[in-house]
């Protein structure tokens, strides 16, 4: 089992940087000015919080419309990133979601305890040791989170007098061990896959033997591509038992790993959590990003800014749309069907259209929608549209109640019957538009103006709630 030495020398090798100057801790000298800017940090983080919640509110519903409309799939990620996103606002922001994971062995138990300056957490030799998350919390008010996280009563302790060492700077921290995700042991990936979509920062931890391990850099590089900031924290681990040369070779070697992982300026910090080495350094970091109280709402404006554009990716909804191709759409369907009920110059009462000519009017209404829709909508728009017989029925229906014009008299004189031939016809011609248009209305031009709003309404909602994440983001 490690020893920690809660007093030990800090030594730093990490090059982390030191904890923001202006970042809440207790030894600022102009305490009313400390106070004022905690105070007024405090009312952004509840402004950002509130557009935070109205972004992904716009999200879930455009993943709502995403789904009736195409089906889960695409909608699925998005709706299960606004619920879970959600969960984590409605538990407040104070807190900050720190995650340490890794291979086993890799000293993740032992940073922890490090760090916290206690010997909680369990560290042995086995391999696997940790099966559980286990977690400490720096002040009071977090057992909802501790909840949603899943871990139990017994797995977390809390570090909230004010006796504490560092308990002003690390106030709202929760850090949390987790079980490795490389062992044979196929719960610990799990619980850790659960716990780190969670977390607001996650550290990874490796060794001077394992930093090279494809599992971790699979993992680094699906997570650099998700959210850079939140993977931007590699521990090498175990300095101590390699000599200060190789460690800064080893260093290095890792950083190059992790550029071509994706990260564009990784964060490598050297520890040994027996000497306590570069501990100091780590804790530093963790304060200063604690600290800044909007750590969590970046994190969470970052998965919700990457979640809307996914599904406005996916649901193709952002192209523009010209809807005066509908009015002229639905003009030549009403002339296609009139022309089919009531074929050539005579007047005489209309025929039933038959299930194959409705085929025929639907296929030309789609035919004239497919250069406006992208493929994913076209399944959806010719579900939406009214079937062969449906149309076919609506017809039937429209057409019992119109009249067939009377003939003019036998009396007239030739000329003025042929004027009469003519205006009987086009009588009967108005008394059919009248009839057919609102059943092309209904039948053919209603659903696709619905299904075009639909997309156009995914498309304003996804934007609105990139851009509501994208100025969260920016300004944290
Ligand atoms: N020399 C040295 N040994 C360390 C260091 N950190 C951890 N160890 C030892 O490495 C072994 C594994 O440490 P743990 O902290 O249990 O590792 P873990 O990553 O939590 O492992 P799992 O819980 O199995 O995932 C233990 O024997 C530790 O004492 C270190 O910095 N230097
Ligand atoms: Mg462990």
């Amino acid at each position: 089992m490690t020893v920690v030495n809660p007093g030990g020398s800090d030594g730093d090798g990490s090059g982390i940087g030191e904890p923001d100057p202006d970042g809440g801790g207790l030894d600022g000298v102009d305490v009313t000015g400390a106070a004022a800017s905690s105070k007024l940090a405090g009312e952004l983080a509840q402004t950002g919080a509130t557009a935070l919640r109205q972004a992904i509110h716009d999200l879930r519903e455009a993943a709502e419309l995403s789904a009736q409309r195409l089906g889960s799939g695409p909608a699925e990620d998005a709706l299960a990133t606004a619920v879970r996103l959600e969960e984590r606002l409605e538990r407040g922001v104070d807190h900050t979601i720190v995650a340490l994971q890794g291979g086993t062995g890799s000293g993740k138990s032992s940073l922890f305890n490090a760090l916290a300056e206690m010997n909680f957490a369990e560290v042995s030799v086995l391999r696997p040791t940790t099966r559980q998350a286990t977690a400490c919390v720096w002040g009071p008010g977090a057992e909802d989170l501790l909840d949603w996280l899943g871990i139990e009563r017994g797995a977390w302790i809390k570090r909230d007098s004010v006796l504490e060492r560092h308990i002003g700077e690390l106030r709202g921290l929760i850090l949390v061990d987790l079980p490795d995700f490389d062992s044979a042991v196929d719960d610990h990936h799990i619980i850790a896959d659960r716990i780190l979509p969670l977390a607001d920062v996650l550290v990874w931890v490796t060794d001077p033997q394992k930093y090279a391990d494809p599992a971790l850099h699979e993992r680094f590089v699906a997570a650099a591509r998700v959210n850079q900031d939140r993977a931007n924290l590699v521990v090498l681990n175990q300095i101590d038992t390699v000599s200060p040369d190789q460690a800064e070779q080893i260093e290095q070697a890792l950083t190059e790993l992790l550029v071509a992982d994706g990260m564009s300026d990784p964060v490598v910090a050297l520890t040994s959590a027996v000497t306590l080495d570069g501990v100091a350094a780590v804790r530093a970091e963790l304060m200063a990003r604690t600290s800044r109280q909007t750590t969590a709402l970046r994190r969470v404006a970052a998965d919700l800014s990457l979640a809307a554009k996914q599904l406005a990716d996916q649901t193709e909804s952002q192209t523009p749309t010209s809807p005066d191709w509908i009015e002229q759409a639905a003009v030549q369907a009403g002339q296609a069907v009139i022309g089919l009920i009531a074929p050539g110059p005579r007047v005489q009462p209309a025929q039933a259209l038959e299930v194959a000519q409705a085929r025929t009017v639907t296929a030309a209404w789609m035919a004239q929608a497919m250069p406006h829709l992208t493929s994913t909508w076209v399944v959806s728009l010719a579900e939406a549209l009214a079937t062969p017989g449906n149309l076919t029925g609506r017809l039937s229906t429209a057409l019992d109640g119109v009249e067939v014009p009377p003939r003019p008299g036998f009396g007239a004189r030739l000329f003025r019957r042929a004027a009469a031939d003519r205006a009987r016809r086009a009588e009967w011609l108005a008394r059919l538009v009248e009839a057919v248009t609102p059943v092309v209305e209904r039948a053919l031009t209603g659903p696709t103006r619905a299904l075009l709003a639909d997309r156009e309404r995914i498309g304003q909602l996804t934007a609105g709630a990139a851009r509501a994440a994208a100025d969260l983001g920016s300004a944290g």
